[in-house]
């Protein structure tokens, strides 16, 4: 299944499945353009799409609440 699928009468691209930045920055499409004539005329662009990551696992911090600590604490063991 292709990341990506064009319509073919605007030829406007969008996204037809899942992206991952690991498996994938540089998407380079290859697209060619035709029209109806006789005889056919076609023209060819290459579009690349970079895939920006973004953090999907953010880290969580319990909320632990505030904390006190009495000030002979020794150092290393507080
Ligand atoms: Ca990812």
């Amino acid at each position: 299944m292709s990341l990506w699928q064009i319509d073919d009468k605007t030829g406007i691209i969008s996204l037809a499945g899942g992206l991952d930045y690991e498996t994938q920055k540089i998407n380079t499409l290859e697209i060619e353009a035709s029209d109806r004539g006789h005889p056919t005329r076609s023209s060819t662009c290459t579009v690349i799409i970079t895939v920006v990551p973004v953090n999907e696992f953010e880290p969580i911090f319990k909320d632990i609440g505030p904390v006190t600590i009495p000030e002979d604490a020794i150092i290393g063991k507080a």
